[in-house]
């Protein structure tokens, strides 16, 4: 096999595996003033779904959730990613512990 051959077949794996880590949508959750942005996240049933938590206040906020069996706390200014699903379809409910008043969310599966 001639070494250009070679080199084709190594672009072709590495293009099927970024097709892979692809296949984990991701969705992107804002804290800031204490509430999350967007507070309703809508996420395909049947599915992993990466949280990628980006807490923009300057103190720390713990991600919670009951129905999605989660919690990570996020230091001020950091992000987080958070691994959820498959989920069945439903409303799935979170807030961040520290500031459970304002800071409230919800993952609908659908
Ligand atoms: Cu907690």
């Amino acid at each position: 096999m001639t070494s250009r051959r070679l080199f084709g077949l190594a672009l072709a794996g590495c293009l099927l595996a970024t097709g892979a880590l692809a296949a984990d949508p991701e969705v992107l959750l804002v804290i800031k003033n204490h509430r999350f942005e967007p507070a309703e996240v809508k996420v395909k049933a049947g599915q992993k779904i990466k949280l990628v938590v980006h807490n923009q206040d300057s103190t720390p906020e713990e991600f919670e959730s009951h129905s999605l069996k989660r919690e990570k706390v996020i230091p001020g200014g950091q992000k987080a990613t958070i691994l959820i699903g498959p989920l069945k379809p439903g409303r799935y409910t979170f807030f961040g512990e520290f500031h459970e008043k304002t800071a409230q969310g919800v993952v609908i599966a659908e």
